[in-house]
């Protein structure tokens, strides 16, 4: 008989489209502030919010915009970036969102999955992402985001709303119909960009029923009350799952995001104090600040109720720190998840037994924890894979059937690569990870990614990265090098050749060491294991 940890029961997820959820979510509230960017305090509305989307959503609607396309964005977190998502998703169209720091092979990647037909640019990425289209043969339009330049002959986003012949008096607005979808739970709505348990990263393909399985959870646990009174700081980039799904769910809950376009010390500090802020979703190396730096203790910080953190393991000594430091009233929670299972299945709740458990299952979900090597179910209390089923289940990888179904087996079950338990009462834990995954910052590293990389070099014979623990980042990746013969590379040049050529997340931080071979089964795959071993034995 399997074992198996069952989550609460599922809510019955309305067979509606995201978009016309979403809609009927703003139309609520007018008159709300949904979002402020932090540094310019430049304020969206509901109404705002609601109205730039829809008359947005018409014109991409003219451009043959629909049901099938889709629409990739780049950009760092603004005001703007929600009217493009939420107009996308009134077309019946997927919004696929990218990290804007990106460069040329990592776009192309992600373009080669999603195969978009228009991209919202920024003002920074504009220039990169206009010379790979034009280098390509299908053609793809681009859309700038941010209100004030128009290079290129690129349209604003701006001048596409003020310009449209689509205007709206409010009824219309309030009368507006997003596309119905024929087949909600089985067409996505966004995908996200994964490696899951090995390879390179992937498009994660997420539908209404995913999505709406989230909000309902969310909206229903034990600790979700007052949800429309929280204020949020959002320092998460949009791009990644953790920010995207709570914009998503501050705009459809009614609540309010104080947004940073990235983490900036004095200015999350000073927006916590200004505008009170109540919640705010983490990383672990947010928390290493938030324990640490002296700038915390010059900022007064009781409005803040809750702290989630998310993504990587959280210490115990740091999140122990950041509760002396703060005080009691402050709630640390912590959330775990991944993109594939849209993104989060548990958060941890007030004052728990054990506060190393990442919670209880998110209702609609169930659990078991499985022998690696046997794959037989394990009981409580007993270390294993965790695997996961249900509402929150990924539609799978776009374009990678095979590479689904490595992920989610025959019975619908979903391998997460991570090592974990539950106890008696129905606690989970993580306590370590089988996947190659590295996270750095709580941003995914695909070793496969760099050592791709590494073997275009003329000098590489052949290479492994692998994650190393760091105090302040939770891990960093370090690369084995196998030389040809009569090369000459150093260490510092290889180092340079991959920095020149990833995002800054994925720098060799590391640094790449030198070896006479890499471990290998003998079926070629790398002993993943063994590569630490071979570093602290240099
Ligand atoms: C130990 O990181 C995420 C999602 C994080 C998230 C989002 C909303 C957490 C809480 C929340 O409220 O997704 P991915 O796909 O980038 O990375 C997934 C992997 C997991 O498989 C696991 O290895 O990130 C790691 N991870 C964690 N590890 C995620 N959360 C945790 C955690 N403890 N709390």
């Amino acid at each position: 008989m399997e074992k198996i940890l069952r989550g609460p029961k599922g809510f019955k997820v309305p067979n509606v489209s995201y978009g016309e959820f979403i809609y009927e979510r703003l139309r609520n509230a007018p008159e709300r502030v949904v979002q402020i960017d932090a540094k310019s305090g430049e304020t969206l509305t509901n109404h705002d919010l609601l109205k730039q989307s829809v008359i947005l959503s018409k014109e991409l609607m003219n451009k043959n915009i629909k049901i099938n396309k889709t629409i990739m964005i780049s950009s760092e977190n603004s005001n703007n970036y929600f009217i493009a998502v939420c107009a996308t998703i009134f077309t019946g169209a997927c919004i696929s969102p990218i990290n804007p720091a990106y460069l040329e092979e990592e776009i192309r990647h992600c373009l080669n999955i999603s195969k978009p037909q228009i991209i919202f640019v920024s003002r920074n990425t504009e220039k990169l992402i206009h010379r790979i289209v034009k280098s390509m043969t299908s053609n793809i339009e681009l859309i700038q985001l941010d209100n004030d330049t128009e290079l290129n002959g690129i349209d604003t986003i701006h001048n596409i709303i003020n310009n449209s012949k689509e205007f709206l008096i409010d009824n219309d607005l309030y009368n507006f119909k997003p596309e119905k979808i024929p087949r909600p739970f089985e067409q996505e709505v966004v995908i996200l960009y994964s490696s899951g348990t090995t390879g390179l990263p992937k498009g994660v393909m997420l539908s209404s029923r995913n999505l709406l399985a989230l909000w309902y959870a969310k909206t229903n646990i034990v600790f979700a009350k007052h949800l429309e009174d929280a204020i949020y700081l959002i320092l998460l980039p949009f791009f990644h799952g953790y920010g995207f799904s709570l914009m998503m769910f501050i705009i459809t809950v009614g609540a309010q995001a104080i947004v940073m376009k990235s983490f900036q010390p004095e200015l999350f500090c000073e927006s916590i104090e200004k505008y009170r802020v109540t919640t705010i979703p983490l990383v672990p190396p947010i928390m290493v600040f938030l324990a640490k730096h002296p700038l915390v203790s010059k900022y007064n910080f009781d409005s803040v109720k809750d702290l989630i953190c998310g993504a990587a393991p959280l210490p115990i000594d740091v999140r122990k720190a950041v509760q002396e430091r703060l005080g009691k009233n402050i709630n640390i929670r912590n959330g775990y998840g991944m993109t594939e299972l849209t993104v989060v299945t548990s958060v941890s709740p007030n004052n728990p037994k054990n506060i190393e458990t990442i919670g209880c299952l998110f209702p609609g979900i169930d659990c078991k924890v499985i022998d690696p090597e046997t794959s037989k179910s394990l009981g409580k209390h007993k270390t294993g894979e965790l695997c996961f089923r249900g509402d929150f289940t990924m539609l799978g990888y776009k374009g990678d059937p095979e590479a689904t179904s490595q992920t989610i087996d025959n019975n619908g079950w979903l391998h997460t690569g991570d090592l974990g338990y539950y106890d008696h009462d129905g606690y989970l834990y993580v306590v370590g990870r089988l996947k190659e995954l590295i996270k750095f910052n709580g941003f995914q590293i695909a070793p496969a990614e760099i050592e791709n990389l590494l073997l275009t070099h003329v000098d590489v014979n052949d290479a492994a990265v692998f994650g190393q623990d760091h105090e302040a980042y939770g891990q960093i990746p370090v690369a084995l090098v196998v030389l040809k013969p009569n090369a000459t590379s150093t260490p510092e040049q290889l180092c340079k050749f991959i920095n020149d050529r990833v995002s800054p997340q994925k720098y060799l931080r590391g640094g790449v060491t030198i070896v006479k071979s890499i471990p290998k089964n003998p079926s070629g795959k790398i002993l993943r294991r063994e590569l630490h071993k071979l570093v602290s034995k240099l």
